[in-house]
């Protein structure tokens, strides 16, 4: 999709060119585009750690960030690994593929980072201004100790590399956080005037997110695209009521979820905030049904929450075996228990998101985006071993 006249005219036309037609076409892209550039400057990160939970925890942090220091930020595209089908490599989704650009705007002034490439970057930001942003503490990783380490290893080569961009320079930096404290800093330490774009090796946020940066997930709308297929898939799988419920339960979690027993990971471990409480010191006790539920523990949530939703089917979403089968059996013939295993992990978001009641899994960052969306659209949420986490918040 080019566009005829981009929004900055281009370093190259500007050159040889009388200066009535160069400001026609100045005032012409004033007029296509709303904002042809911002001068309060850029941020843009490589959602480089996680898989989509965590990618999306990390989202709604740097959205809070770029508000923060009032620059606009570049949204990039998720990070999807495709590592077991084709093409068995880093595909990189389009934020606009699964949500909505347009909604963001309600929060703070976005771009699309595929947009900002092809629309901004040749006069923003050329090849020759491409200067990379990092703690000193990530130089230190670097051969010579002073560059960021953006490309090194997967995924941020892959990343960087999707939009053919390389570093020409680094800029460290010390003592220094992205927490609400550091606002002032960042922005005497990095005035847009002279650093217009700021590239980071990761997000500028932490995981899991910040309960005060829980609520921006209202701004997260799915795009139209996932909500007809998910509409359709519930049509034609589901009878409401149901309960949408969420099995972390492959090798890779039974491995962390060991944790646990050891006492090596405490109350406080991947997105368990979410339901003991993000106060360490008053956090509830995280136990193993909350981590790695087994069949009796399935077999208690989802008889109380069948029964009390009055529900008529049963939605399961996996990274592993479903237990469909055990499911059915304990739950008897009049539910339906359904499991799609679909090839995009977004339609299992999208179908428990709108899940009569929703059983998630209280330290997977994937039920975490699911909870937060039901949350904003006030409705139900329990997880396995813990069946009234809002409740348990309050007393404390
Ligand atoms: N389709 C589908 N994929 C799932 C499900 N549960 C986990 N996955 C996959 O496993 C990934 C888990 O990584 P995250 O999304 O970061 O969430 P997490 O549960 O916190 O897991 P870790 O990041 O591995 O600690 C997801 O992104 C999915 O790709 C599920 O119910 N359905
Ligand atoms: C924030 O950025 C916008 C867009 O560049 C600008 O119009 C506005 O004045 C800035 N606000 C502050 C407080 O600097």
């Amino acid at each position: 999709m080019a566009a005829p006249i981009s929004c900055v005219p281009t370093a190259s036309g500007l050159e040889g060119m009388g200066r009535g037609v160069w400001l026609l076409l100045l005032l012409l892209s004033w007029v296509r585009c709303e904002r042809p550039w911002d001068s309060s400057g850029y941020i843009l990160y490589c959602p480089c750690m996680g898989r989509f939970g965590n990618q999306a925890d990390h989202f709604l942090g740097s959205l809070a960030f770029a508000k923060m220091v009032n620059r606009t930020l570049v949204v990039p595209p998720w990070i999807v690994y495709n590592h077991h089908r084709p093409p068995y490599t880093n595909v990189h989704v389009p934020y606009e593929e699964f949500f909505q650009l347009e909604p963001l705007r309600q929060f703070h002034h976005v771009i699309s980072m595929e947009q900002f490439m092809e629309q901004l970057a040749s006069v923003l930001w050329p090849p020759s201004r491409r200067v990379a942003y990092c703690f000193t503490a990530a130089a230190q990783r670097s051969p010579d100790k002073k560059s960021c380490p953006m490309k090194d290893g997967n995924p941020f080569g892959p990343f960087w590399d999707h939009f053919h961009v390389n570093f020409i320079q680094s800029e460290l930096f010390d003592g220094i956080t992205f927490s609400a404290y550091y606002k002032d800093v960042w922005n005497s330490r990095f005035p847009p005037s002279q650093h217009p774009v700021i590239a980071l090796p990761g997000a500028p946020a932490q995981f899991p997110v910040l309960e005060e940066h829980r609520s921006l997930q209202r701004y997260v709308v799915w795009s139209e695209k996932i909500v007809r297929a998910g509409e359709e898939q519930i049509q034609s799988l589901l009878v409401r009521p149901y309960v949408g419920v969420h099995l972390r339960i492959g090798s890779d979690w039974k491995n962390a979820c060991k944790m646990l027993k050891d006492g090596t990971a405490g109350s406080h471990f991947m997105a368990s905030p979410q339901c003991v409480g993000y106060d360490k010191y008053r956090a509830a006790p995280l136990t193993m049904e909350m981590c790695l539920p087994d069949l009796k523990e399935m077999r208690r949530a989802l008889t109380l929450w069948v029964e009390r939703s009055k529900a008529r089917s049963v939605y399961i979403a996996t990274d592993s075996t479903s237990h469909t089968e055990e499911i059915q059996a304990f739950l008897g013939d009049k539910v339906r228990v359904v499991c799609l295993q679909p090839e995009v992990a977004q339609m299992d978001l999208y179908i428990l998101g709108q899940a009569d009641h929703f059983i998630g899994n209280c330290v997977s960052s994937f039920t975490a985006f699911v909870k937060r969306e039901r949350d904003v659209h006030g409705r139900p949420s329990s997880f396995f071993g813990m069946d009234s986490p809002g409740a348990v918040q309050d007393e404390l």
